[in-house]
């Protein structure tokens, strides 16, 4: 076994570890434990908290917590990475058998490292000799797991081509208004029926695995939000405003898939129209508003015409403001079925598990029966532009709440 499949775990700034790479790498993909890196495009690694950067980390705590190993008796030096990495893959021997949760784990510096904790000493240890090694094995791993948000080096032009037509409901008819208590309203743009290209083609800058490019079918017209639902919405029809930032026409935030629906759930109660989350397909049906390029702004975006990272480029886009917060809904020109802040300002949650997309031609797909984490779309204030792709995906557990992430709704 070779020491660098020995990793170290950190948890609320805590070192857990040692565990075998095979073990960490299950539990990862498992979704039983949360990933702290995050890989920065210019090559540098730094640990965050998951919940501080959601496109970089890799899953939230699931509602299991996972059972961290029991470090060594005697953790510091060399022979520790011997030592765990004798434990062998899979997570079988010692690394299978620890005793401390996440929740309750011990915290660093206890003085009790031949009982199962973690020594000032060791810690000191992990930290100094380990981390290099740790964000090493880290950065290879993650990217390697399509999960980094690292971008391909340089940025091809897309070469997709014109798509089919979205189809013949003229835009910017029959809008659609919903009032809300308090003189709120929630407005719907129509959208089409039509069939569209899901995905993203293989030579599309940064795009990932995930994105296999596949025919949809829209069997039905609907309308969507023209906007994300703002915390004046959110607050007429919940009593609430859960945004860590605060404005009426602020996007809401800080609200997981389980409250988008529940708030989809009370809209349709108090006014008997059937408002819900949108499906993935009809998201991106709805982003690319016939559009075939990478952002239905086209080839590239600029931070004029969306908030997202704007110290980082797309393509032959150009640098801008990152404004570091949500912006107002509207503040940027709507797509061309009047949809606004498709890309970016805050991820949108999306009503399918998260899934591999099917092989062939779908209709009306909603993604798989069942699943662990649901999908969220378009990027937000914090993310980088290729994230913010029409076919980015991200997903995350529905119970999950984050200052990036807030949703709009669609009508049948
Ligand atoms: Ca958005």
């Amino acid at each position: 076994m070779p020491r660098d499949d020995v990793w170290f775990y950190q948890l609320d700034g805590v070192m857990l570890g040692p565990v075998t790479l095979a073990w960490l790498k299950e539990q990862i993909l498992s979704g039983r434990l949360a990933a702290t890196v995050r890989v920065r495009r210019e090559d540098e690694m730094a640990l965050a908290p998951a919940a501080e950067s959601p496109e970089f980390g890799l899953r939230p705590p699931s509602v299991q917590p996972p059972l961290i190993p029991s470090p060594p008796a005697r953790s510091e030096g060399p022979a520790v990475s011997r030592e765990a990495g004798a434990t062998g893959a899979g997570g079988g021997g010692r690394v299978g058998t620890g005793t401390a949760k996440l929740g309750g784990h011990p915290r660093a510096g206890t003085g009790r490292n031949s009982t199962g904790h973690w020594s000032r000493r060791s810690e000191k240890h992990f930290l100094g000799f380990y981390l290099g090694i740790f964000l090493l094995i880290s950065f290879f791993l993650f990217s390697g797991l399509r999960l980094a948000g690292y971008p391909p080096a340089g940025y091809a032009p897309n070469d997709s081509g014109a798509w089919p037509s979205p189809g013949n409901a003229p835009a910017g008819r029959n809008r659609e208004e919903i009032p809300l208590p308090g003189g709120e309203s929630l407005k719907l743009a129509p959208i089409p029926a039509g069939t569209f290209s899901m995905g993203s083609p293989g030579s599309e800058s940064g795009r990932r695995d995930d994105e296999v490019q596949h025919e949809a079918v829209i069997s039905r017209p609907f309308h969507m939000g023209v906007h994300e639902v703002t915390q004046a919405q959110w607050r007429a029809v919940m009593g609430t405003n859960p945004g860590r930032f605060e404005g009426d026409r602020l996007p809401v935030e800080q609200v997981s898939w389980e409250d988008a629906t529940a708030f989809c759930r009370r809209v349709s109660e108090l006014t008997g129209r059937r408002v819900r989350l949108p499906t993935e397909a009809e998201w991106e049906y709805a982003c690319r508003a016939g559009t075939g390029t990478a952002f239905n702004t086209g080839e590239t975006i600029g931070p004029h015409q969306a908030n997202y990272n704007g110290d980082h480029v797309y393509g032959e886009g150009a640098k801008g403001a990152y404004r570091q917060e949500t912006a107002e809904v509207g503040s940027f020109p709507g797509n061309a079925w009047g949809l606004h802040d498709m890309h970016g300002n805050v991820w949108e949650w999306c009503s399918d598990w998260y899934g591999g997309y099917p092989a062939g031609s779908a209709s009306d797909p909603k993604g798989p029966e069942s699943g662990a984490y649901r999908v969220l779309r378009g990027g937000g204030w914090h993310s980088f532009p290729w994230s913010c792709r029409s076919a980015s995906r991200y997903m995350i557990d529905p119970g999950y709440r984050n200052h990036g992430f807030g949703f709009r709704v669609v009508m049948d």
